[in-house]
């Protein structure tokens, strides 16, 4: 070890939380093995062997979007070819799928679409709880929220009161993207501000509403930009403690006006998982989204401080896809555990709020 490296790690044993310098030293000095073992000293810390999976499946109701993204492949215009709007008939089609199938959580992203309020969504969720009672209902990104909420003349905490009364149990994480403002203004200007998504999910930790969070990386942000990014974030949950959970999302480029920057590479995104790890202390969860990342690298990232690779999801998610990633729509409770298992780690079924699930018999 180095004399830099001997001090951040006497400083990680002894539950330091480190400076925004210190992440970025480790962004672009630190060597990959020295970052897999600190990584791992606090995973482990938190987690003991625990890797956590769930059972779930997404909705995505439209992909008509109000905005423009430069990174995003996946939103149409009204009228545009490869649009969607689901019914609440179509949605409730796609619940009863799911019924005795043994998943616990649906996870609802979609497009900002121009005319849909807080009822409407409402409505939504209830329809879905009378087919699924038990299910988890983790929807709407901050960015959808203060658009429906804004539409249906209601402030963040009543259009969030109207939705948990409607049977919404936590917050996905999207839409935050890069929150430094140089980098908002050239890749999302016009949808929710750093401040409107931090608001929203402060407003939702107030009411008891937990929430997860995202950092979408490697396009045009600099290392700069992410620690910043995740200062923004350490500093709402000393706030609140309402994360559950921090999700890096890699930036792919197909079929999308960012396309020119590329894509970075694996030890990139080995990196990065290791410093969200040991800078976002107080955030008790790392997720890599195997759909955005694919399979092998998410099960790599066990080994950088991850220690949750979300679910089985299931095809019904197009967002990736559209960006030109090629994973399995789905994957099986049992790949996921043999996944977990060769990457030397305890596969644990979780339900939404990291409760392992004992089930009696293979469902
Ligand atoms: O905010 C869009 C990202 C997010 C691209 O909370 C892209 O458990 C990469 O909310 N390349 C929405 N990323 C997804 C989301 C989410 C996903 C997984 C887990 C959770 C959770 C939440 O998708 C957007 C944006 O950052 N995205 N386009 C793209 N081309
Ligand atoms: Fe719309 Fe979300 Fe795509 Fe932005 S990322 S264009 S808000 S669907």
């Amino acid at each position: 070890m180095t004399p830099e490296e001997a001090r951040l790690y006497e400083k990680v044993e002894n539950q330091i939380p480190l400076t925004e310098e210190e992440a970025l030293w480790l962004y672009q000095n630190g060597r990959l093995a020295f970052l897999s073992a600190l990584a791992t000293l606090v995973r482990e810390r938190l987690h003991n062997k625990n890797a956590y999976y769930n059972r779930n499946f997404h909705i995505e109701p439209t992909n008509i979007c109000i905005y423009e993204c430069a990174f995003c492949s996946f939103a149409r215009k009204p009228g545009e070819p490869g649009g969607w709007e689901y019914s609440l008939e179509e949605i409730e089609a796609i619940a009863e799928r799911y019924k005795g199938t043994g998943v616990t959580e649906v996870h609802i992203v979609g497009g900002v679409h121009p005319k849909r309020g807080i009822a409407y969504y409402a409505e939504m969720i209830r329809r879905i709880k009378r087919i699924l009672p038990e299910i988890h209902v983790k929807a709407f990104t901050a960015v959808e929220l203060k658009v429906m909420c804004a539409r249906s003349r209601m402030s963040y905490r009543e259009g969030l009161l109207a939705l948990r009364e409607a049977g919404l149990d936590s917050l996905p994480g999207g839409g935050a993207e890069i929150f430094h403002p140089d980098i908002r203004r050239q890749i999302c200007a016009t949808k929710a501000s750093t401040e409107e998504w931090l608001q929203i999910h402060r407003t939702a930790h107030e009411l008891g509403i937990p929430s997860n969070a995202t950092m979408l990386y490697g396009h045009i942000e600099t290392y700069e930009h992410r620690v910043h990014h995740m200062r923004l974030l350490r500093e709402l949950q000393a706030e609140t403690g309402g994360f559950n959970c921090f999700i890096p999302l890699k930036y792919r480029r197909e079929n999308n006006s960012l396309w020119h920057v590329g894509e970075v590479s694996t030890i990139e995104d080995l990196k990065n998982y290791a410093v969200s790890r040991l800078y976002l202390h107080n955030i008790p969860h790392l997720k890599a989204y195997w759909p955005m990342i694919g399979v092998q690298t998410a099960q790599m990232s066990l080994a950088f401080g991850v220690d949750d690779l979300d679910g089985t999801i299931d095809d019904t998610t197009k967002i990736y896809s559209m960006a030109g990633v090629e994973a399995p729509g789905s994957l099986s409770t049992e790949m996921l555990e043999h996944l977990i298992r060769q990457a030397g780690y305890e596969a644990v079924e979780r339900d939404s709020l990291y409760r392992p699930i004992q089930r009696a018999a293979a469902v």
